[in-house]
């Protein structure tokens, strides 16, 4: 039955040592062969399945991304719900923890298990007889999202157990994240292609696996860590009695578990733990916020039990946030575009968590008062979480001596317009409005940018000195420059003066959310802009709707429709949209349904590259549009390579793989066919 010439027995033998040697550099991160050998093998796989295509199943590694885009994740319900952990922040919350414990067991001391606590997201991934067949998020604990094919391109998880002693059903627990090296290597990436950098690498793995198409999470250099068990069918040995063999158990069923994972014998080996990895932290590839401690003994987990949303026999032992100490230099009142002033204190340069900060926000002037923090003084700056940098303590005892206290300036320090803050309001404004540059320059940055009127070139050096040189006071006096105005600008050539001109005339053809949107009207944002066109259909009707009627938009409460109905009935607003309409702003009617009936590209996968000479952001919303998809990469399923010029290694491969490749004016041929 098992002769070794037969194709079975071959296909069979070289998934196993593919994913033994996937196993062994993925997520022990040491590995066995060369990478030319592992290709080898790789290759032979391929090609046998290539021979015999009846014998490729979804568990086999060459399958791991080979799956349409999806429109939708599909819910998932967790029949053993998905618990968080509840938080220890003090030494004191971890002593109570073990001593409730002890006291419920009726025990001196307990043994735990410790692990840092990953930063990235939780999941449960499924098995059926062996194979991975479900994954899925966390969502509220009890229903969850199916990500199962974006969890089968990450290669530390396993698409089919090692060994036979699997129960039939197996669900695993876990965390998907992104190693900080990886981060790094991406972010340098996205950077590169003119892409904005990702925050911390738990948004970038969040991000990651909420893609639609498979191929682009595939990209996403993205890993896994199994800690727990769901639901457990018919187990062909006996399972494991407490959570140090349960990962003797995941191990040899070729799951990734943490290195640092330590058995620890009561609450002292607890604390030891907790310094021990505090320590580690920073010299970790991975990115962790604490500690998980779990009562080793499953027969006492199921004694403790669980709170609502808690078993009560784990805990996470959060570090605290990094901290270092600065003085404030100064407090500058900076000037928004809707005039609100936002105290900044400007810091003696100072690093935290690997990066230099030298700006904090204050948010506003009630807080400082709160806060009473001054020019001169110590604070703590902290960065939680996420990379925006907070001013924690005021150290009192280290204020100067003659400090004053910080006062909301009662005159604009940029146009020296009058500064009111209403009762009750937080926020104080300037009352400059469009004479203030300050404004001026933030209104126009918002208009021009990329989910308002997408104006490619227009940056924020160029705004300034648009602004400065008063060239262009509102919006629609951007339509009005000329060539020779923009080239005696600082850093600007003939060419760039000549393509901006063309960005501006092409961002004339737009869409009634996007203008809306970028009329910057108080808290109408890319969402609400988008449910006003569609519940208004048209500008006019908008423009005259009551407080009441906007009220009945999703996302717009009275003081949402109170801030509509006030812009439109401003006059200089109503002459602004006038001049923009006369300057050649238009869009189609909205009447019509929001998809194109006529989707003559649906399913079609586009690929973009090269220099083109329209926004990316238009063509893809032109091919979305139509039913297309447009992917980052190359590979066997895209139909069409659109190629600017200097096209490099995508068109060679797509020319390589004998992907349709259409120059621009192909596209615009393709894109009115569809639209007929
Ligand atoms: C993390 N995030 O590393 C758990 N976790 O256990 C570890 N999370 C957990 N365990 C039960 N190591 C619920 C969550």
């Amino acid at each position: 039955m098992c002769d070794p010439k037969d194709p079975d027995y071959q296909i069979e033998e070289l998934r196993v040592q593919i994913e033994y040697h996937n196993y062994n550099y993925h997520a022990l991160d040491s590995p066995e062969i060369t990478d030319a050998e592992f290709d080898r093998l790789f290759a032979e796989l391929q090609r046998l399945e290539a021979l015999h295509p009846h014998l490729i199943v979804s568990g086999s590694p060459t399958q791991r991304v080979g799956s349409a885009p999806l429109k939708k994740f599909q819910e998932v319900t967790h029949t053993v719900p998905m618990l968080s952990l509840e938080n220890a922040f003090t030494d004191a919350d971890l002593a109570k923890f073990d001593h409730d414990i002890c006291t419920e067991l009726k025990l001196s001391k307990v043994a735990y298990t410790g692990e840092p606590k990953l930063d990235g997201l939780a999941v449960s991934i499924r098995y059926e007889n062996g194979d991975l067949v479900q994954a899925s998020t966390r969502g509220d604990g009890t229903t969850g999202e199916d990500i199962t094919q974006n969890v089968r391109t990450i290669r530390t998880v396993p698409l089919r157990l090692f060994g036979n002693d699997w129960p039939a059903v197996l669900e695993v627990r876990g965390e998907i994240f992104m190693r900080k090296k990886a981060f790094n290597t991406l972010n340098t990436l996205i950077i590169a292609q003119g892409g904005k950098p990702l925050a911390n690498p738990r948004n970038a793995a969040a991000g990651s696996l909420r893609q639609l198409d498979p191929t682009v999470t595939a990209q996403r250099p993205l890993s896994f860590i199994c800690y727990g068990l769901g639901i457990v069918e018919e187990p062909q040995e006996p399972l494991p009695t407490n959570h140090q063999e349960l990962i003797y158990y995941l191990i040899n069923w070729g799951l990734p578990i943490s290195s640092e994972l330590s058995y620890l014998k009561d609450l002292e080996a607890c604390r030891a733990y907790y310094q021990d990895i505090g320590m580690l932290r920073d010299s970790l590839d991975y990115p962790i916020d604490g500690v998980v401690f779990k009562v080793n003994s499953f027969a006492h987990q199921a004694k403790l039990g669980f709170r609502s949303h808690n078993p009560r026999w784990a805990i996470a032992y959060k570090f605290p946030p990094e901290e270092q100490l600065t003085r404030i230099e100064a407090i500058e009142f900076q000037v928004g575009r809707t005039g609100a002033i936002t105290p900044v204190a400007k810091l003696r340069p100072i690093q935290v968590g690997g990066v230099t900060v030298s700006n904090a926000t204050l948010h506003n002037i009630d807080e400082v008062t709160r806060k009473d923090i001054r020019v001169g003084d110590l604070v703590s700056i902290y960065r939680a979480g996420d990379v925006i940098p907070k001013i924690g303590q005021v150290h009192l005892e280290h204020r100067p001596k003659f400090s004053e206290v910080t006062k909301l300036p009662d005159l604009c320090p940029i146009c020296g317009s009058k500064i009111l803050k209403p009762e009750g309001e937080a926020v104080a404004r300037c009352t400059g409005g469009l004479y203030c540059p300050a404004q001026r320059k933030e209104t126009i940055r918002h208009f021009a940018s990329r989910p308002a009127m997408d104006i490619e070139g227009l940056g924020d050096k160029l705004i300034e000195q648009l602004v400065a040189k008063k060239l262009v006071t509102a919006p629609s006096e951007l339509y009005s420059l000329e060539l020779s105005q923009l080239v005696n600008l600082e850093r600007m050539g003939a060419k760039s003066a000549a393509n901006l001109l063309t960005a501006l005339e092409r961002s004339k053809t737009t869409t009634l959310a996007r203008f809306i949107y970028a009329l910057g009207i108080r808290d109408v944002g890319e969402t609400t802009a988008q449910a006003l066109t569609q519940q208004f259909h048209d500008l006019n009707s908008l423009m005259h709707a009551s407080n009441e009627a906007l009220q009945n938009v999703e996302g717009v409460g009275l003081v949402v429709a109170e801030h509509i109905v006030t812009f439109f009935q401003q006059l200089h607003n109503r002459e602004e949209i006038t001049r923009l309409l006369q300057a050649g702003l238009q869009w189609s009617s909205t009447n019509v349904p929001k998809k194109i009936p006529n989707m003559h590209l649906e399913g079609k996968i586009f690929v973009l590259t090269g220099t083109l000479s329209r926004p990316r952001s238009q063509i893809k919303a032109a091919l979305e549009a139509r039913g297309a998809k447009v992917s980052g990469s190359v590979s066997a399923k895209t139909d069409y390579l659109v190629a600017g010029a200097d096209s490099g290694s995508k068109l060679t491969k797509a020319k390589a793989l004998g992907t349709k490749i259409l120059d621009e004016s192909a596209l615009d041929l393709l894109l009115k066919e569809a639209q007929n």
